[in-house]
């Protein structure tokens, strides 16, 4: 009950009881400013903004619709992506038995504390306790090897979206780092290894899409170094995000190539044209809710949340303001005709007709919730047959006319997805710092920055910058190498060896 229970007797201890007086009066604050606090921020938005409750584990969090419906609009891009690409939705079982669990020991190894168990149906003991998955190699790859025979049965290409379960020991946080989440995962057998690798950078590609098109976010498209990388997988490719305000790289999406090892181990072996035995090619990729807790630190603000209007299950919030002597009537049926004519055109907007609550409330309720635009009608904009809309992103307020109000409408959340993107993109370009040596990088890293500098890749070395930059905010490591190479000149050399470098890679602390 810890984690869970403790962050919210914090925030009540903090805003408690003075909160709601607030909350009636002069409309809902935060207590914690981002570049100020942070981590205490995060927590307070995404309850506040009715994305997340705490629940009474630690670790879980409840999901609101304000979250779910994010999530769903990524899940109907994506699913719809995936099927033009003949990959197939399916459902294995949550539960996973030991044998098979253990088939995979080897890399398992090293994530044997995070699997949780079922040892118990009522008060008695189970003859066999039972794993609950926590990714679904060894559900899944026993019944590839039965289904895969022929050549013909290739590609074999699934795709479930289901929750998973680690159970994770080190600070858990909404969505970025929780005890279940969701996900997709997906899981594809190929005869041969070309097709395998086209599809890795299929699917990179619609993950930068995710985060780029639709959250706002940008990414670097990479290769995770031989250390970093899926340990049973052949190579691992990544989407990487950066939250400036703690200088931390963060995984968003993978997308690996996992070689012959599983086929090996779970003997997912086809007859080839030539009727000989050969062992499948395969991948796995995935994304998770970890990508609404991303886009929430990347773009929130002292106010509260700010959303893509892409993702934004409310797009447009119509807020009426009726004064004392003013035809209240005229201007609820305005605010009711606006939502209409937008709602009409495919835009989705909503009224906050509530009756208990003032104009100056409401838009500090909906600025909370990020709503990417807000439309004011008063009686001023009554008798000009216009309305006021204001965005969230940046304040900016223009009076619209009714008659043109659904182009400009588009137009404005056009722009605000748009400059969205680009000033997200302005701000982790100013944290990206390119470094020749090592006391560059040590001085970059204590600035908090996103290192890009030339390595010679070996696994030695980068363990060896773990272990020199081992302090109180975590070590350094590599967060990927992109797969857009700068140019290295002729004899440079590596930023921690002093080896020939062989490639440009980002260093820096990570989530
Ligand atoms: C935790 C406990 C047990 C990560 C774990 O990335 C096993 C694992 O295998 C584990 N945490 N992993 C690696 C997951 C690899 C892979 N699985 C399919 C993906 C994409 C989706």
């Amino acid at each position: 009950m810890a984690g869970g229970g403790e962050k919210k007797s914090k925030a009540n201890a903090t805003g408690g009881g003075k909160k709601k007086e607030v909350k009636k009066e002069t409309g809902l604050g935060l207590s914690y400013k981002k570049d100020e606090n942070f981590g205490e921020w995060y927590s307070e938005v995404v309850v506040n903004g009715e994305m997340i409750e705490y629940y009474d584990i630690s670790g879980c969090y409840i999901i609101r619709p304000w979250a779910m419906s994010i999530w769903e609009t990524m899940q109907k891009f994506f699913d719809a992506e995936i099927k033009k690409m003949k990959i197939q939705n399916c459902y294995f079982p949550l539960f996973v038995s030991p044998t098979v669990l253990q088939k995979e020991k080897d890399h398992i190894e090293g994530f044997a504390p995070e699997v949780a168990w079922v040892t118990k149906s009522g008060e008695s003991d189970l003859e066999v306790p039972i794993a609950i998955r926590p990714t679904s190699e060894t559900v899944m790859y026993p019944y590839y090897s039965k289904w895969i025979r022929g050549h013909r049965d290739l590609p074999l290409k699934l795709n479930q979206w289901c929750n998973v379960v680690r159970w994770e020991f080190s600070n858990p946080t909404p969505f970025i780092r929780s005890r279940e989440f969701l996900w997709q995962e997906g899981h594809t057998a190929f005869a041969t290894k070309s097709e395998a690798d086209d599809e890795v950078l299929q699917i990179l590609e619609l993950y930068r899409r995710i985060y780029e098109e639709f959250l706002a976010v940008p990414v670097i498209k990479g290769k995770k170094s031989e250390l970093e990388k899926f340990a049973g997988g052949l190579y691992t490719t990544t989407v990487e995000a950066f939250i400036p305000n703690t200088g931390r790289g963060i995984q968003g999406a993978t997308s690996h190539c996992l070689g012959q090892n599983f086929s090996k181990m779970f003997e997912i072996i086809f007859e080839n044209e030539k009727g000989e035995k050969a062992m499948a090619w395969q991948n796995s990729w995935a994304y998770t809710t970890r990508t609404i807790g991303v886009m929430v630190m990347v773009h929130g603000d002292d106010k509260g949340l700010v959303l893509p209007p892409r993702v934004a299950s409310v797009q447009v919030i119509v807020v009426p303001v009726p004064y004392k002597d003013a035809d209240t009537q005229g201007i609820f049926d305005a605010c009711t005709a606006t939502v209409e004519t937008l709602c009409e055109a495919g835009i989705c907007a909503n009224m906050d007709s509530r009756d208990n609550y003032s104009p100056g409330w409401k838009y500090s309720h909906w600025e909370m919730k990020g709503v990417p635009l807000r439309i004011e009608i008063g009686p001023k904009d009554l008798a000009k047959n216009q309305v006021r809309a204001v965005r969230r992103d940046n304040g900016a307020k223009v009076d619209l006319p009714r008659s043109s109000l659904v182009e400009r409408i588009k137009e404005l959340l056009d722009e605000i997805q748009e400059s969205l993107f680009v000033a997200a993109k302005q701000r982790r370009d100013a944290c990206i710092q390119i470094v020749k040596t090592w006391d560059e990088f040590v001085e970059a890293l204590g600035q908090r920055k996103m290192i890009l500098a030339p390595w010679c890749d070996e696994e030695e070395v980068e363990k060896d910058v773990k272990a020199r930059t081992k302090g109180e905010m975590g070590a350094a490591k590599t967060l990927c190498s992109p797969l857009e190479q700068p140019e290295i000149p002729e004899g440079t050399l590596c930023f921690a060896s002093g080896k020939p470098a062989k490639r440009w890679s980002y260093w820096g602390r990570s989530y």
